[in-house]
């Protein structure tokens, strides 16, 4: 029986995957190197300081911890140059919606993402108050696919990991998600989530969960 639903934020309920990409390319660039679409993708769901080493990894290039930090912080300020211009329009179809379906069934809700910058992407989409509890990256010391991020959620909302379940679009969040013992549903290609109790495209194609007491949800298998 699912209790509570923690939400991953970039890849589920907004795109800021593009964004990323776009800050980090052009920190690569005046490195004097390329970084690809398909590079971007080892970034998904990982920690900031992680993905500079990865970045700098594509470009051969080694930096000492200084330079490093400046490196990091750089690629944030050109990241939230654009998260500022964003507005609730870029939504993911049927986020907004399946959060408040399962506050209205009596589920709680609570947001465990990577992002040190979660609270002002939500404040920008206007959706903070969808979530009872919000751990981004200021919270957690060890990223996915270590389950801290949701462990914490689940002990903030009260209910065991048992009857959490994730929606995840990172493998290693989907991991994450398995090895605090919760459900996890992927969002995206089956193939590469496998690990995953289910995958689904979007939030718009997840099954809607039952009025309380009103029967088992399709998600509760
Ligand atoms: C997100 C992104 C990652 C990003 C990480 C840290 O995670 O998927 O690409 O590196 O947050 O972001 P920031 O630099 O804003 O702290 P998630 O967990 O929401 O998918
Ligand atoms: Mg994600």
């Amino acid at each position: 029986h699912i209790k509570a639903c923690i939400f991953d934020l970039d890849g589920v309920i907004v795109d800021t995957a593009v964004y990323h990409y776009k800050a980090w390319k052009r920190l690569a660039n005046e490195l004097g190197f390329e970084f690809t679409e398909l590079d971007n993708e080892q970034l998904k769901g990982v920690s900031r300081m992680r993905s500079l080493e990865i970045v700098l990894q594509c470009g051969g290039i080694t930096k000492t911890e200084a330079e490093q930090k400046l490196l990091a912080a750089q690629k944030n300020t050109w990241y939230m140059d654009m998260v500022n211009q964003m507005t609730p329009a870029e939504i993911l179809p049927g986020a907004k919606e399946f959060v408040e379906s399962c506050r209205d069934a009596g589920i709680k809700t609570a947001l465990g993402s990577a992002s040190k910058n979660s609270m002002t992407i939500l404040n920008k989409l206007n959706i903070a108050n969808l979530f009872d509890v919000i751990i981004d990256g200021n919270k957690v010391s060890k990223a996915k696919p270590d389950p801290e991020v949701f462990l914490k959620g689940a002990a903030e909302l009260g209910i065991e990991p048992k009857y959490c379940v994730v929606f995840e679009d990172a493998i290693a969040g989907v991991e994450a998600a398995k090895a605090g013992g919760m459900k996890a549903i992927g969002i995206g290609d089956p193939v590469l989530l496998h690990e995953a109790d289910m995958v689904i495209s979007g939030l718009d194609k997840a099954p809607r969960p039952p009025k309380e007491g009103a029967g088992d949800w399709a998600l509760n298998k």
